[in-house]
């Protein structure tokens, strides 16, 4: 019988294994925390060190990105692609431009995108890549030169079964037009490389919204375990991107209000709420001015606009994180709580910290993880999959009503691994166990 883990012990190595990666560190504590006792109660596990070899990516490239900006000076980038885990699929998930990017932060995305790519039902293994590139203030053609630069690099490790990335911060449809205009220059095929790609060209339906609609698919379904429903609640969602764009909408379609979005500058509150189609529209047009900024939204709409402070500040029934990792922190869990916050769904990857997660977690109300609640993103992305091998392309409602029925079997596999003695549903555990189960016994 092979030796049991212990979660200390295991942790300290993995930490001397991977020195100066604490957001890796942070992603790998969570999941083995919740997966060691089924690990070494489950003999096959024990075994084969499945543990050992799931915190370890399958491959890491890194390569030089070389381009010209608009004065005609050469910049040099980092570009990267982790190949995390293949047991189930091709490797699947986005590309994040953004300024200091690490290789620890894409190990952690890599890592987590294995087990929510598992929980979609859809056959995706994990990875992530991008780049230390900052797109803020950036020149159109400064991007393209930055995009087709980076993908002739790229190109040589992914293909439509190998490995198909996507968007995610910093790289939206634009992007990946530029990177996909590449990919087929170089390698004269059209197989749907890329996910997330513009309507007329191969790209899904209802991508660009899923994974907000997605979210708040799994956070309904939350509130009817409940008993409860979203009319007439009161959220925040931080960010203002693509995400919090999708979340927005299907919120209002749902009839919950939400009063404040945020950016890096401050935050805006609402009070009328963000709810008609000129007020989604301007989020996108506030993204597309690549100044990442929110303030001009409070000064279009007679909002009020506070500068420099957090959103969780403002009080809300359901708060959701749609920015970056380790947006919200134990202090701000506190005064969510202390302010009345029923729900709490991570829509950002890792957008909680651990300190945020065990405040909700002792004050008994429901928490989404990210890898559940914001699946829907890949989820379609998956779809889009699909309809490129079969030179397909379905209708915006088949596509909708795939992606709701694979959130709800996120959230079942939540409930059914997630419950505790109590009867409270501990969803981080759940959707960490149940994404687990289906890597492990493939590997
Ligand atoms: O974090 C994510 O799931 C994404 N950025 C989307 C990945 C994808 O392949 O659509």
């Amino acid at each position: 019988m092979a030796n049991k883990y212990k979660l200390d012990e295991f942790m300290a190595d993995l930490e001397k294994k991977n020195p100066a990666q604490p957001e890796f560190i942070q992603a790998a504590k969570e999941v083995v925390e919740s997966i060691i006792d089924v690990v070494n109660s489950t003999p096959k596990y024990l075994e084969n060190k499945i543990l050992d070899r799931i915190v370890e990516p399958e491959r890491v490239v890194s390569f030089k990105v070389e381009w010209e900006d608009d004065k005609h000076e050469i910049q040099v980038n980092r570009g990267y692609r982790v190949q995390f885990n293949s047991a189930i699929g091709p490797y699947k998930g986005g590309l994040r431009f953004a300024k200091n990017l690490t290789l620890g932060t894409l190990k952690f995305l890599g890592f987590e995108q294995t087990f929510k790519n598992s929980l979609t039902t859809l056959p995706m293994g994990g990875g992530k890549g991008g780049a230390d590139f900052d797109p803020v203030g950036k020149s159109n053609a400064e991007i393209l030169r930055f995009c087709r630069s980076f993908m002739t690099e790229l190109q040589k490790y992914i293909g439509p079964d190998t490995d198909v990335p996507a968007g995610d911060l910093g790289v939206g449809g634009r992007e990946i037009g530029y990177m996909y205009g590449q990919y087929k220059r170089i390698r004269q095929e059209n197989t749907g490389v890329l996910t997330g790609k513009g309507q007329t060209w191969g790209g899904s339906r209802i991508r660009p919204e899923a994974t907000g609609f997605g979210a708040m698919y799994f956070t309904n379904e939350v509130l009817k375990l409940n008993r409860d429903s979203m009319k007439g609640k009161t959220m925040s969602v931080s960010g203002f991107g693509n995400v919090a764009w999708g979340t927005v909408q299907k919120a209002t379609e749902l009839g919950a209000k939400v009063i404040a979005i945020s950016g890096p500058d401050g935050y805006v509150i609402d009070e009328n709420g963000i709810n008609t189609k000129e007020k989604f529209d301007y989020m996108l047009e506030l993204r597309a001015s690549n100044k990442n900024v929110v303030e001009p939204y409070a000064e279009k709409f007679g909002a009020k606009f506070v500068k420099g402070k957090k959103i969780w500040e403002v009080p809300v029934d359901i708060a959701c994180t749609a920015a970056l990792q380790n947006e919200l922190n134990g202090d701000d869990a506190k005064t969510l709580l202390k302010n009345g916050v029923k729900y709490v769904m991570e829509i950002s990857n890792m957008g909680c910290t651990p300190e945020a997660i065990a405040e909700f977690h002792k004050a008994k109300i429901p928490f989404g993880p990210g890898k559940a609640v914001n699946a829907g993103g890949v989820a379609v992305s998956g779809l889009e999959m699909s309809q490129n091998a079969e030179h397909l392309r379905w209708s915006a409602n088949e596509v909708d009503e795939k992606l709701h029925e694979i959130m709800k079997s996120i959230f079942e596999a939540c409930l059914r691994e997630g419950k505790e003695k109590d009867g409270y549903i501990n969803y981080v555990k759940g959707a960490n166990i149940a994404g687990f189960r289906k890597v492990a016994d493939a590997m």
